[in-house]
Protein backbone atom coordinates (compact mmCIF):
# COMPACT_ATOMS: atom_id res chain seq x y z
CA UNK A 1 0.00 0.00 0.00
CA UNK A 2 2.85 2.40 0.80
CA UNK A 3 4.91 1.57 -2.29
CA UNK A 4 1.59 2.14 -4.20
CA UNK A 5 1.14 5.50 -2.75
CA UNK A 6 4.89 6.01 -3.38
CA UNK A 7 4.61 5.17 -6.96
CA UNK A 8 1.25 7.45 -7.26
CA UNK A 9 3.52 10.80 -6.11
CA UNK A 10 6.00 9.89 -8.39
CA UNK A 11 4.15 9.83 -11.20
CA UNK A 12 2.23 13.06 -10.14
CA UNK A 13 5.63 14.65 -9.48
CA UNK A 14 6.95 13.40 -12.74
CA UNK A 15 3.94 14.63 -14.23
CA UNK A 16 4.56 18.33 -13.21
CA UNK A 17 7.83 18.38 -13.91
CA UNK A 18 7.18 17.60 -17.73
CA UNK A 19 4.31 20.38 -17.82
CA UNK A 20 6.29 22.77 -16.26
CA UNK A 21 9.01 21.57 -19.24
CA UNK A 22 6.55 22.41 -21.72
CA UNK A 23 6.07 26.08 -20.86
CA UNK A 24 7.64 28.78 -23.13
CA UNK A 25 11.09 30.45 -21.70
CA UNK A 26 10.42 33.96 -21.66
CA UNK A 27 13.86 35.82 -22.25
CA UNK A 28 15.34 37.38 -18.84
CA UNK A 29 14.35 41.28 -18.84
CA UNK A 30 10.59 40.65 -20.46
CA UNK A 31 8.15 43.27 -19.25
CA UNK A 32 4.68 43.89 -20.04
CA UNK A 33 3.27 46.72 -18.63
CA UNK A 34 0.01 49.21 -18.64
CA UNK A 35 0.98 52.17 -20.24
CA UNK A 36 -2.18 53.88 -19.75
CA UNK A 37 -4.38 54.34 -17.99
CA UNK A 38 -2.26 54.77 -14.72
CA UNK A 39 -2.79 53.29 -11.97
CA UNK A 40 -4.87 55.32 -9.60
CA UNK A 41 -6.31 57.30 -12.31
CA UNK A 42 -10.49 58.32 -12.46
CA UNK A 43 -11.29 57.24 -16.11
CA UNK A 44 -14.56 57.29 -17.96
CA UNK A 45 -16.16 54.21 -19.63
CA UNK A 46 -15.20 52.80 -22.26
CA UNK A 47 -11.33 53.06 -21.43
CA UNK A 48 -9.05 52.29 -23.42
CA UNK A 49 -6.08 50.55 -21.83
CA UNK A 50 -2.77 50.60 -24.44
CA UNK A 51 -0.21 47.34 -23.17
CA UNK A 52 3.42 47.79 -23.33
CA UNK A 53 5.78 45.09 -23.72
CA UNK A 54 9.71 45.21 -23.49
CA UNK A 55 12.14 42.19 -24.36
CA UNK A 56 9.77 40.32 -26.18
CA UNK A 57 7.56 40.77 -29.54
CA UNK A 58 3.60 40.35 -30.50
CA UNK A 59 2.80 37.40 -32.16
CA UNK A 60 -0.84 36.38 -33.05
CA UNK A 61 -2.06 33.43 -31.15
CA UNK A 62 -1.45 30.32 -32.98
CA UNK A 63 1.81 31.27 -33.86
CA UNK A 64 4.58 29.89 -32.44
CA UNK A 65 8.26 32.44 -32.71
CA UNK A 66 10.81 32.24 -30.37
CA UNK A 67 10.49 35.21 -27.63
CA UNK A 68 6.63 36.35 -28.74
CA UNK A 69 3.35 36.03 -27.32
CA UNK A 70 -0.30 37.80 -27.50
CA UNK A 71 -1.45 39.96 -24.24
CA UNK A 72 -4.10 38.97 -21.96
CA UNK A 73 -6.23 41.25 -20.02
CA UNK A 74 -7.28 40.61 -16.74
CA UNK A 75 -10.60 42.40 -15.64
CA UNK A 76 -10.88 42.59 -11.75
CA UNK A 77 -9.49 38.94 -11.19
CA UNK A 78 -6.23 37.78 -10.00
CA UNK A 79 -3.61 35.28 -12.81
CA UNK A 80 -4.72 32.04 -11.90
CA UNK A 81 -2.36 29.85 -9.57
CA UNK A 82 -1.90 27.02 -12.15
CA UNK A 83 0.02 28.89 -15.37
CA UNK A 84 0.65 25.27 -16.71
CA UNK A 85 -2.65 25.27 -18.69
CA UNK A 86 -3.79 27.88 -20.85
CA UNK A 87 -5.54 31.05 -19.84
CA UNK A 88 -9.61 30.69 -19.74
CA UNK A 89 -11.65 33.02 -21.41
CA UNK A 90 -14.08 34.87 -19.68
CA UNK A 91 -15.51 38.24 -18.46
CA UNK A 92 -12.51 38.88 -16.61
CA UNK A 93 -9.85 37.34 -18.45
CA UNK A 94 -9.73 38.97 -22.06
CA UNK A 95 -7.40 37.33 -25.56
CA UNK A 96 -5.92 39.95 -27.42
CA UNK A 97 -5.06 36.54 -30.00
CA UNK A 98 -4.75 39.17 -33.17
CA UNK A 99 -1.47 40.39 -31.47
CA UNK A 100 -3.12 44.07 -30.53
CA UNK A 101 -1.71 46.13 -28.49
CA UNK A 102 -4.70 48.05 -27.37
CA UNK A 103 -8.24 47.30 -26.29
CA UNK A 104 -11.48 49.74 -25.56
CA UNK A 105 -13.18 47.99 -22.91
CA UNK A 106 -16.38 49.04 -21.19
CA UNK A 107 -16.72 48.87 -17.45
CA UNK A 108 -19.43 49.74 -14.83
CA UNK A 109 -19.00 53.00 -12.53
CA UNK A 110 -16.87 52.10 -9.87
CA UNK A 111 -13.12 50.68 -8.71
CA UNK A 112 -11.40 48.02 -11.02
CA UNK A 113 -8.21 46.55 -11.43
CA UNK A 114 -6.50 45.92 -14.31
CA UNK A 115 -3.44 43.45 -15.06
CA UNK A 116 -1.71 42.28 -17.81
CA UNK A 117 -0.16 38.51 -18.93
CA UNK A 118 1.48 37.12 -21.81
CA UNK A 119 0.76 33.92 -23.21
CA UNK A 120 2.60 32.09 -25.87
CA UNK A 121 0.66 30.47 -29.14
CA UNK A 122 -1.46 28.28 -26.78
CA UNK A 123 -2.37 30.89 -24.27
CA UNK A 124 -0.50 29.50 -21.52
CA UNK A 125 1.72 32.09 -19.62
CA UNK A 126 5.47 31.94 -20.50
CA UNK A 127 8.08 30.53 -18.22
CA UNK A 128 8.88 32.71 -16.02
CA UNK A 129 5.13 34.26 -16.57
CA UNK A 130 4.84 37.88 -17.91
CA UNK A 131 2.66 39.85 -16.25
CA UNK A 132 2.32 43.23 -15.25
CA UNK A 133 1.77 44.72 -12.00
CA UNK A 134 -1.99 44.76 -10.96
CA UNK A 135 -3.28 48.36 -11.24
CA UNK A 136 -6.82 50.32 -9.82
CA UNK A 137 -8.74 52.46 -11.16
CA UNK A 138 -11.57 54.38 -10.74
CA UNK A 139 -14.64 55.11 -13.63
CA UNK A 140 -16.78 57.59 -13.09
CU1 LIG B 1 -4.83 33.99 -25.43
Amino acid sequence: MRAALAVAAIALVTTAVVYAQERTPSPAGAEVYIISPKDGATVKSPVTVVFGLKGMGVAPAGVKFENTGHHHLLIDTAVPSDLNAPLPTSDQVKHFGKGQTEASIELAPGKHTLQLVLGDEKHTPHNPPIESKKITITVK
